[in-house]
């Protein structure tokens, strides 16, 4: 048993084969100037600072063979699975499909929707391609997770009050014990990640804990 410090309480391995370390969306769309994250309005460096944490822990995982799972959203070239409840959204100059200095705004394969070079999959790791927020709608990842008895998510990534926070939420729903790292999620809005923070761990962690890189690389070493 690995016994993880975190908010609200420890958060307990029983077994290292059974966790996962999930990387949302660090892709170019959010993170880079060009993307879809900008053309929202958004300052795009804030995500950036996550970059050093997030490969540490990828490094840590790699070494352990441990698995790692990717997540990118994008929509398919005739936007076929982006419904106006999300393309139709917002006064942007540049809008979902529309050709912006990366390619066409958040779909699948085009320069800009690539995940950041920083944190580039290697041949084996997962990469899920996802059209919603959530990293369970419309995937297979429930299905590959069962598969491999993972029962365990270790989650990172951006941004921490939409892509991030909705996949925690389905996958508790799901079953699955999530833990959160504070230092490598990031949010367009400091407060919005805050707030994540503390609504995702009250209530005895209603949706599951939260720790600092640290915290879990400590653990995984000893
Ligand atoms: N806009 C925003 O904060 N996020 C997204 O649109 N997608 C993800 O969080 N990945």
């Amino acid at each position: 048993m690995i016994s993880i410090p975190a908010q609200p309480y420890n958060y307990e391995l029983p077994d290292l084969q059974k966790v996962a370390l999930v990387i949302i969306d660090m892709q170019r769309d959010f993170l880079e100037i060009g993307g879809f994250g900008e053309s929202l309005g958004n300052d795009v460096s804030r995500l950036q600072t996550i970059i050093p944490t997030i490969q540490q822990l990828l490094t840590s995982f790699r070494g352990k063979n441990l698995p790692i799972i990717h997540t990118r959203e994008g929509h398919q070239p005739d936007l076929s699975d982006c419904p106006p409840s999300k393309i139709n959204r917002g006064k942007t100059t540049l809008k979902i499909g529309d050709t912006g200095p990366m390619g066409r705004i958040l779909i699948l394969e085009e320069p800009g929707n690539n995940i950041i070079p920083q944190l580039q999959p290697l041949p084996g790791e997962i990469v899920i391609s996802k059209p919603g927020k959530g990293a369970f709608y419309k995937t297979f990842l429930e299905h590959l997770l069962r598969e491999k008895n993972i029962t365990h998510l270790i989650l990172t990534g951006v941004t921490t009050e939409v892509c991030v926070q909705t996949t925690m939420r389905e996958a508790n729903d799901r079953g699955f014990e999530c833990l959160l790292v504070e230092d490598a999620t990031e949010s367009y809005f400091p407060q919005f990640k805050q707030a994540t923070l503390e609504m995702i761990t009250a209530q005895g962690g209603i949706i599951g804990w939260t720790a600092t890189a640290q915290q879990v690389l400590q653990a995984l070493e000893t």
